[in-house]
């Protein structure tokens, strides 16, 4: 399914819990990760929504979700320029059982259109729509014999949770081994990552994409693009021109990502075969728009900089886990505390061996930059109990200058890639929606959904 809504109206949902009181067998909980246990607890967020605390659906406001019968009710503010045309998703976010609720189907897709984005054809920006638009989330998922969906629990001995879920079979839309049949002309497709871990990186075969937009909405020009990188939760609106594929049989595929993007998925190549039709019903646009109506992230003057560490604990021990600055979810006073309408640059420096996707509630940002550094030295001369606090500058550690975002990133996102052996900065404004006083609390947190749950995720509170 798909929520479509209008840039500038709001919106109120209610989400009622009609689910089981307790989990099903195939649905391994970690109760040691839960605040009730086997409970369902559930908690909708809307992912780039730009929304009060209490209508953002995380663990800072309601650590314990909604039980059964419960109803969570949000007010969506769709305020521009915060939320504008842009393809977001909805999806649970239970503490400690995020990556169990999104895994058996709690995700959505909401589309948010404005006076140029349309999604009719013609619209006013001369890119495809109507049926030539095709919103495509992709997952990865493993299946039982009887067609119900496995996901595996720990080899470990005191332990359920493990560290990534990976399928051997890509979904898109809930399809297995789906195909899409197109005519010989354009299209728009907007991809989402909604895997657990996957880390993709999607071609069709040498067709080259035309990317128009990411997650915080369409840009202000158009970038040719050749493969499609996308961590869990990162979003690509994209232009494909079919129309001198009459007749082939087409395949759009995952390979493994380039270094410096590190993940430990197997491979799984297939993901849609696209058959390309002979006869066109509509011809639509012609030409892909060099200039679009969105914008580059190009914000200015930070008033503060954050350090913010990425560290892997006990690897493969019953204790193990993952955290921000060295500390537990829930461990201390909050540490992150942006004044309303400043800007401020945040760094995360990842000192594990992997890509994380980190994602910042309430606020998209512009990617600055990441920079190497030399990941083993900084954390000898800081590690603590849990890894390395935050806090501390890694800018002496560097080994080369920062590297600007990849062509990709010139938008507004809400989920960036840090890469290991570097520290990767990105830059936001904390506003706060019409109406709506600080303090307001959130969370930030890596989209790598088991890594979210055990525990690489703080709370942040705006403040007056
Ligand atoms: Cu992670």
């Amino acid at each position: 399914m798909a929520v479509v809504a209008q840039s500038g109206t709001p919106l109120t949902v209610s989400f009622t819990h009609d689910l089981p009181a307790t989990y099903p067998d195939w649905i391994p909980v970690d109760t040691r990760l839960t605040p009730l246990g086997n409970e369902v607890r559930v908690m909708t967020h809307l992912h780039g929504g730009f929304v009060a605390g209490d209508s953002d659906g995380n663990p800072a406001v309601t650590p314990n979700g909604f039980g059964p019968g419960q109803t969570q009710t949000v007010d969506y503010t769709n305020q521009q320029p915060q939320m504008p045309a842009s393809l977001l998703w909805f999806h649970d976010h239970g503490l400690g059982a995020t990556r169990l609720n999104v895994f058996a189907g709690l995700a959505a897709a909401y589309i948010l259109r404005d006076q140029y984005d349309t999604g009719t054809e013609p619209n006013p920006i001369g890119i495809p729509g109507g049926e030539y638009e095709i919103p495509l989330v992709i997952q990865d998922r493993r299946f039982n014999r009887d067609g119900t969906f496995l996901y595996p629990t720990s080899d470990i001995e005191g332990a359920t949770w493990i560290g990534e879920y990976f399928g051997d079979t890509m979904l898109v839309n809930g399809k297995v081994s789906p195909f899409l049949e197109v005519e010989p002309r354009m299209y728009r497709l907007r991809i989402l990552n909604g895997c657990n871990a996957r880390i993709l990186s999607l071609d069709i075969g040498g067709v080259s994409f035309w990317q128009i937009g990411a997650e915080g909405g369409m840009w202000d020009r158009s970038v040719p693009v050749d493969k499609l990188v996308l961590a869990p939760a990162e979003r690509a609106d994209v232009i494909v021109d079919f129309s001198r594929l009459a007749g082939q049989i087409l395949m759009l595929r995952n390979n493994k990502p380039r270094p410096p993007v590190s993940t430990p998925a197997p491979a799984l190549p297939p993901v849609m075969q696209i058959r390309v039709g002979t006869t066109v019903s509509q011809p639509g646009p012609a030409t892909i728009p060099e200039s679009l109506p969105g914008r580059a992230a190009n914000l200015n003057n930070p008033v503060a900089i954050r350090y913010i560490t990425l560290n892997e604990i006990d690897v493969d021990e019953p204790t193990w886990f993952l955290n921000l600055d060295g500390v537990h979810f829930d461990e201390g006073p909050v540490t992150e505390t942006p004044q309303v309408g400043t800007v401020e640059d945040w760094v995360y420096v990842n000192l594990t061996a992997d890509t994380h996707p980190m994602h910042t509630h309430l606020v998209t940002f512009q990617v600055v930059g990441r920079t190497p550094f030399d990941a083993a030295a900084y954390e000898e001369a800081y590690e603590g109990a849990h890894g390395v606090p935050g806090g501390i500058d890694p800018t002496p550690f560097a080994t080369g200058p920062m590297q600007p975002p990849a062509p990709e990133e010139r938008g507004f996102k809400d989920t960036v890639k840090a890469n290991p052996g570097f520290f990767t900065t990105i830059r936001a404004r904390f506003d706060l929606p019409a109406g709506v006083s600080p303090p307001q609390s959130y969370v930030h947190h890596c989209h790598i959904v088991e890594h979210e749950d055990n525990d690489m995720m703080r709370p942040f509170t705006v403040i007056p």
